[in-house]
């Protein structure tokens, strides 16, 4: 692992590329660091006592005129803004995007020209429903904003974890959010979907049938930021410099693959550790693990637009991978943590309207809102209209303009003429010509009369959502089903869970049929069959119904989080090596090394915290208490020999339980000498079965042939055939003694 000294940690982080010093010293007149600094007011006079209010006497009362009481104590009631009304929980990061070759086929954006060059970045990730202060672990979407600070201006890619979304028009939005968020008479749940409101909502919007399935997947429960896609999920435009456009989506695709929890795992970890998002980001970038991404996008000619069974302005479709295949165009890197989390990543300010020459929007009506959207709501978050000075929102391209005044201006504007055309400011700033980076909207044809419907291919709700469902493996529909069994379980309205099954039924018969019966209601009839695929004439009420496209779409891998691993890679994952007094230190040696070498990360969990004492009489720091830590918090666990160590964890009921939690969890466990036979009690019973390739023992020390095979395990995260099978046996979790 490469840990940085602090000596090799600049001030503002990680040494930043070249380019991205362009940010960095941006913000740097805007940093403060009180080293050997006298404690002052905010008007600059030293204070002599930080520690009595002025008063009458020593037994008071307060003086009113204690200037630096009341300051200081102002400050602190007003110290707090409005969460963001959606996304409230999230964390952020500084980067640096470059493109792999020039794009300039397809979009004149400067950033996405010269491969030698490095934009910088600023990345939040969040989740959507619940507030500031909520688990990260909630089965919720996950934001995926990006902004750009390009040389042309600023560019937002203000995206989520997936492709597609609830509503197809944004006049429904108000009415999502106030569905999933807490019921409003008693404020419950908090960061949960698992409640009447959001799927009494759901049930009667069948638009949002195939977002639903995303949602019920392990997609909602990301192992870590680091380890999901994003996508811009909108149909944006690229322009090229003659003017040409081509219909853009795009994608983000994470280099350590994409991985993901188990429910069971993410409502422990929402106990243990509500902050596992946001630490485990924190603590990759401090170590120098840079989390890295690809950017990816799906091109499709102008001339296509009408190719395809679903319409491109529709948010609720997406464009399955082997029809129009994602190109990998360059890497995004994230590598030095904000300085301040209320000054950058909670002021960070993002907005799909933030685009440069080169990027143009469509007609998607779900974007065309969301275009009125983000300035509007950080005109009340951030406090008026100059939000775009704050540092972590400025532009490094420089700002001219006529805007002038309003709350917290800081810019001090020179300039007697504040308005254009003008002859007494020189007729500055003045227009941009195209050839000088001028923003040139595309002249889209704007055809139609002015109504309130959508277009016909809309109607579709449930062909893409089948899609999605049959290209998920066994274990993930077991996962789908098995979400919708504990979201629905918690609805109390038995209309609403019956009206759910109904939905789902015209997406699959075998999911609606294996929800129904966990919920205890009857089995759905025969799924609706599809609808005749020709659209009825304008105006007619079929025309408005959902409609049941293609019976068997083609599945597509790309869907199926295990079917597209592409990544085999052990490096950032937690070990824990569970030990006690008298393991042997051999084994525990070999372990690490092994692990280190591979970029894995050990850690030493004991009974006790401090040091232990090997059986060869060597010391070992420990890092974390069987109370402090937990199987949930690791990604695989290895049990060293040494019959001491061995048979104080025999003996202690959350040594067991740390093993047999991992266990369930279909982690790679690893175990040697004593610690080999010990766990032979969580082989498969009986000789029909076959053996469990996550778990890996011997009996001997750690060798290399049996460490290799632990590595190979872990490569494959999680052995699933062990849940298949297991549906636990509960001997391993409450063995005998
Ligand atoms: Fe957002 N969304 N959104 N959204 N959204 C906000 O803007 C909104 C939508 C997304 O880390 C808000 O600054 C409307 C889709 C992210 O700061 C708000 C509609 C997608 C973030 C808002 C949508 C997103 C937001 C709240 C339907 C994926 C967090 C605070 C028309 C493509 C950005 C804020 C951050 C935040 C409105 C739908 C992504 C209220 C009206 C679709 C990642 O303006």
């Amino acid at each position: 692992m490469k840990k940085r000294t602090a000596k090799e940690v600049p001030e503002s982080g990680v040494a930043a590329p070249t380019d991205q010093k362009d940010k960095l010293q941006d913000l740097q007149p805007n940093k403060e660091d009180s080293l050997g600094q006298t404690l002052t007011t905010n008007q600059g006079t030293a204070i002599n006592d930080n520690q009595n209010t002025l008063k009458a006497g020593p037994r008071g009362p307060s003086l009113i005129e204690d200037f630096i009481f009341r300051e200081k104590i102002t400050h602190f009631d007003h110290e707090r803004i409005p969460e963001r009304v959606v996304h409230a929980r999230g964390t952020g990061a500084h980067g640096y995007f470059q493109v792999y070759e020039s794009m300039s086929r397809y979009t004149r954006a400067n950033f996405l020209q010269d491969p030698s060059k490095q934009t910088p970045v600023f990345v939040r990730f969040s989740t959507v429903a619940g507030s500031r202060g909520s688990t990260d672990l909630a089965r919720d979407v996950r934001g995926f904003a990006v902004k750009f600070y390009t040389d042309e201006g600023v560019f937002d890619l203000v995206g989520n974890n997936m492709p597609v979304f609830f509503i197809q028009d944004a006049i429904k939005f108000p009415d999502l959010i106030h569905a999933v968020k807490p019921e409003p008479h008693n404020e419950i749940p908090q960061a949960a979907s698992a409640h009447d409101t959001f799927w009494d909502f759901i049930s009667l919007m069948p638009e949002s049938a195939h977002m639903i399935l995303w949602l019920m997947s392990d997609r909602a429960i990301p192992r870590s930021f680091r380890m999901m896609e994003g996508f811009g999920v909108h149909t944006f435009r690229f322009v090229n410099a003659e003017g040409v456009s081509s219909f853009v989506k795009f994608h983000w695709k994470p280099v350590l693959g994409m991985h993901s929890l188990i429910w069971d795992e993410a409502q422990k970890i929402s106990g243990k550790d509500p902050d596992f998002h946001r630490r485990d980001l924190y603590e990759a970038i401090e170590t120098g693990n840079y989390p890295e991404y690809e950017l990816g996008v799906q091109i499709v000619d102008e001339k296509d637009e009408d190719r395809f069974d679903f319409d491109l302005l529709d948010a609720t479709k997406l464009i399955p991978e082997n029809i129009v295949p994602v190109q990998r165009i360059g890497r995004l890197v994230l590598n030095r943590n904000p300085d301040n989390f209320f000054a950058e990543t909670e002021q960070v300010a993002f907005h799909p309207g933030h685009i440069v020459p080169g990027i143009d929007f469509t007609a998607d009506p779900l974007l065309q809102g969301r275009l009125f959207s983000y300035t509007d709501t950080q005109l009340l978050r951030l406090g008026g209209p100059n939000f775009h000075e704050i540092p972590i929102n400025r532009s490094v391209a420089p700002v001219h303009n006529n805007q002038r005044d309003g709350l917290m201006r800081h810019t001090i504007n020179k300039s007697r003429a504040a308005y254009e055309p003008n002859s007494l400011g020189g007729g500055c700033p003045f227009q941009a010509g195209a050839d000088m980076g001028g923003f040139v909207s595309f002249a889209e044809k704007l055809p139609g009369p002015k109504v309130r419907q959508r277009s016909q291919k809309f109607f579709d709700h449930f062909s893409q959502a089948r899609l999605f469902f049959d290209s998920q493996t066994d274990i993930e529909k077991d996962h789908i089903v098995s979400a919708f069994r504990f979201e629905l379980g918690k609805v109390e309205v038995p209309e609403i869970r019956e009206r759910m099954v109904t939905i789902l039924n015209q997406i699959n018969g075998d999911l609606a049929k294996r929800v129904a019966d966990g919920l205890g209601l009857p089995s759905p009839i025969e799924p609706a069959k599809p609808l005749n695929q020709s659209i009825p004439a304008d105006g007619k009420v079929e025309a408005f119904q959902p409609r049941n496209g293609k019976p068997k779409p083609d599945p597509s891998s790309e869907l199926s989080i295990v079917r597209s691993a592409r990544n085999d890679s052990v490096q950032t994952r937690k070990v824990a090596i569970l030990v006690s007094d008298g393991c042997d230190a051999d084994d525990l040696h070999n372990v690490s090394e092994s692990l280190l070498s591979r970029g894995a990360q050990p850690k030493i969990v004991a009974p006790h915290l401090g040091y232990l004492q090997t059986k060869q009489g060597t010391t070992v720091k420990i890092h974390f208490s069987l109370l402090t830590a937990s199987s949930v918090l690791f990604d695989a666990v290895f049990v060293p020999g040494g019959a001491d160590s061995v048979n104080t964890l025999k003996k202690d009921s959350a040594a067991w339980e740390f093993i047999g939690e991992a266990y369930k969890h279909a982690k790679p466990i690893g175990a040697c000498g004593e610690a080999g036979d010990f766990l032979g009690s969580f082989e498969p019973p009986g000789t029909d079965q076959p053996s469990d390739e996550g778990l890996v023992l011997s009996e001997e020390g750690a060798s290399e042939e049996m460490l290799t095979r632990f590595l190979s395990a872990m490569s494959k995260h999680r052995n699933w055939q062990r849940e298949k099978r297991l549906r636990v046996d509960l001997r391993m979790l409450a063995p005998s003694r």
